[in-house]
């Protein structure tokens, strides 16, 4: 069982991801657990206030400290998990770190909104920062609903193993397309070797466009592919008859 705890000022921001299609049945089934933790809940003024003007002056709002950590502290209790906050300032988030964090017992993500938040908590208490992509968003909301549905969808059970192991960025090669009936669409047809009943020669064929599509859209990830080993020495052929060599 893994555990979310999501600290958020907009906790129905969550509603429709958590509690639609595959998060809902995992959590149904026990797999995993969103929690949901509003920090205006920890203000202890009158006003519930959570923001305050930045010190130095400038634009927007900065999250006051005191109740943001109060909620955090509260929320990690004693076994100490990973504190994270997303933010466009975080590591890259990538399949490898979903990985990981598919393997933790319990996940504290924290939502920043306005400018940020005081520098003094993401000091004391942030663990670690992640970030989706070289973008800004008005809170980190969406941020860790992506994190949140990346990492659930990886605990086993959640969905069907073999799925998680193919899939493309697990060896670092793009996917191969898909086709479902009809066989003709708008006059475009099936790959034939799809519909041939030949296995061998369907695994060679996705291998290839695999390879292919990876060269076309991310060669990146070719070059690291093959630093990791990923790559054999038939696809390394392949490669070369598409004028890709590795370095
Ligand atoms: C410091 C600065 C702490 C994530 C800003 C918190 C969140 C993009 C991403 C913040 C985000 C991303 C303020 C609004 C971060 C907050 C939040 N934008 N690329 N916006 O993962």
């Amino acid at each position: 069982m893994l555990t979310f705890d999501i600290l958020t000022l907009f906790p129905g921001m969550f509603v429709g991801p958590t509690t639609e299609s595959i998060l809902k049945r995992a959590q149904q089934a026990g797999l995993i657990e969103a929690r949901l933790h509003n920090i205006r809940d920890w203000a202890t003024d009158r006003h519930r206030t959570a923001d305050d003007a930045p010190y130095g002056g400038g634009a927007g709002m900065v999250m006051k400290a005191e109740p943001l950590a109060a909620c955090i502290r509260a929320v990690a209790g004693a076994g100490a998990p990973p504190v994270i906050l997303l933010s466009p300032d975080g590591e890259p988030f990538t399949q490898a770190i979903a990985h990981e964090l598919s393997r933790e017992e319990r996940i504290v993500l924290v939502c920043g909104h306005y400018e940020g938040l005081d520098e003094r908590v993401r000091e004391a208490l942030v663990t670690r920062e992640l970030s989706i992509g070289d973008y800004v968003l008005t809170g980190g909301e969406l941020a860790a609903m992506v994190v949140l549905d990346a990492v659930a969808r990886l605990v086993p059970g959640v969905i069907d193993a073999e799925s998680t192991a193919e899939e493309s960025h697990s060896d670092g090669l793009l996917e191969y397309p898909h086709y479902t009936r009809p066989a003709v669409w708008e006059e475009r047809p099936v790959p034939p070797v799809l519909v041939s009943g030949h296995h061998g020669e369907v695994a060679k064929w996705r291998r290839r466009e695999r390879l292919r599509r990876t060269l076309a859209r991310r060669p990146d990830l070719l070059a690291r592919a093959h630093a990791d080993g990923h790559l054999t020495r038939e696809d390394l052929v392949y490669l070369a008859d598409l004028g890709w060599g590795p370095g």
